[in-house]
């Protein structure tokens, strides 16, 4: 039996590879940080499979102590503050653990049990300003937030540590991924959940911010199975994650009123505290080398992944939860 070690497990990509793993039959182990309330809803179902350990991705300690408890063949570093608007107000925290964090979780590594496989999760974020289009492996970051240029850190760390001490490490760069775990903060949650509000009467405006961005969307489901296997190869190497498909904010509003319908423009309101100090306007990934050489693709299209997220939130808010 194969081990795993999750950090970030009460996330949305930690409870589908904390799933994807269970179903392989792997023993896995989830650093989950101490929190005042119960924050579990996204691996309610599968939480007694888990073996918990305490810890932060900013105490060294902690990681060390988890390392040794868990002796991982497989580490998946997942945990991060992960709200690219947020970062703007917490530029020094999202640094501490976005970034530096990578660093304590791979010298835990390097410590504890050197052999351990390593995925680091890395993010389109680093293209940011993109400089070519399509972006893949080869294309230069230039990050437009404090997030992306933490992650720019914890993706050279990563390629860093393979190279210094001949870890088996991989820089899995995906591009977004969705699914009804989101948090509620992320554009497509706040979408879906707001149009399955309207649609049952609970409220009638959504409020948000640069309508035009255009982001590759694809389901955290099928991105986790890629992380999975970026560690089954024989050397370790980085790898775009994408569907290969570009779509606005508008277009996702669209397809989402489309499907209870309703026509947005009776309800969605721009409102100025959305907007970013500075915008990634485009993001489009080419990940053939992710189909190539690890036979990788997506399943889920752009409008099923929306109409999932929807009729998702219909069934919660209809059920009164
Ligand atoms: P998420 O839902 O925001 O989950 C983040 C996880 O990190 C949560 O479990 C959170 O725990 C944990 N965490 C935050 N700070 C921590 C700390 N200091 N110590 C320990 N745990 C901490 O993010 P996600 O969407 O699943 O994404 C997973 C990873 O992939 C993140 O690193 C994210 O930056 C990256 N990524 C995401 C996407 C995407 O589109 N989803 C794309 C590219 C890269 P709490 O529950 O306690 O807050
Ligand atoms: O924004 C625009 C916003 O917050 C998407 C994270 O998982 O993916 C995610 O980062 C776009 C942006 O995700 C609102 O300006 C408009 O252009 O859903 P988001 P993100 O910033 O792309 C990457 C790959 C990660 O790595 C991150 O961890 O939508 N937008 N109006 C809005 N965004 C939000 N959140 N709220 C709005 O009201």
């Amino acid at each position: 039996m194969k081990t795993a070690l999750i950090t970030g497990i009460t996330g949305q990509d930690g409870s589908y590879l904390a799933e994807f793993l269970l179903d392989k039959g792997y023993k896995v182990y989830g650093l989950r940080r101490r929190t005042a309330t119960e924050n579990d809803s996204n691996i309610k179902h599968i939480k007694h499979e888990i073996e918990f350990i305490s810890g932060d991705l900013s105490d060294l300690s902690s990681l060390i102590e988890a390392v040794k408890i868990a002796q991982p063949d497989e580490v998946y570093n997942l945990a991060a503050q992960s709200f690219v608007a947020d970062s703007w107000m917490q530029p020094i925290f999202t640094g501490q653990v976005t970034a530096l964090g990578v660093t304590n979780m791979l010298e835990a590594v390097r410590q504890v049990k050197l052999d351990s496989r390593f995925y680091q999760a890395s993010s389109s974020e680093m293209f940011g300003k993109v400089v070519e289009t399509p972006q893949n492996e080869t294309t230069p970051f230039y990050p437009r937030s404090p997030y992306g240029v933490a992650k720019v850190y914890g993706h050279w760390i990563t390629v860093n540590y393979r190279e210094s001490f001949d870890m088996y490490a991989c820089s899995g760069i995906l591009f977004n991924h969705e699914s009804p775990r989101r948090g509620f903060e992320f554009v497509t949650r706040k979408i879906t959940d707001g149009v399955a509000k309207i649609k049952l009467g609970l409220q009638n405006e959504l409020r948000l911010g640069n309508l035009e961005a255009k982001r590759d969307w694809g389901f955290a489901g099928d991105y986790v199975k890629a992380m999975w296997l970026m560690l089954q190869q024989e050397v370790p190497d980085d790898y775009v994650i994408a569907t290969g498909e570009t779509h606005t904010v508008k277009d996702f509003i669209e397809i989402a009123f489309q499907y209870v319908g309703l026509d947005w423009r009776n309800h969605v309101v721009q409102d100025p505290k959305f907007i970013r100090p500075a915008e990634v306007d485009l993001l489009l990934g080419d990940s053939s080398k992710a189909k190539d050489k690890l036979g990788w693709q997506p399943t889920v299209s752009f409008e099923q992944l929306v109409q999932m997220m929807v009729e998702h939130d219909l069934q919660r808010l209809g059920n009164g939860l």
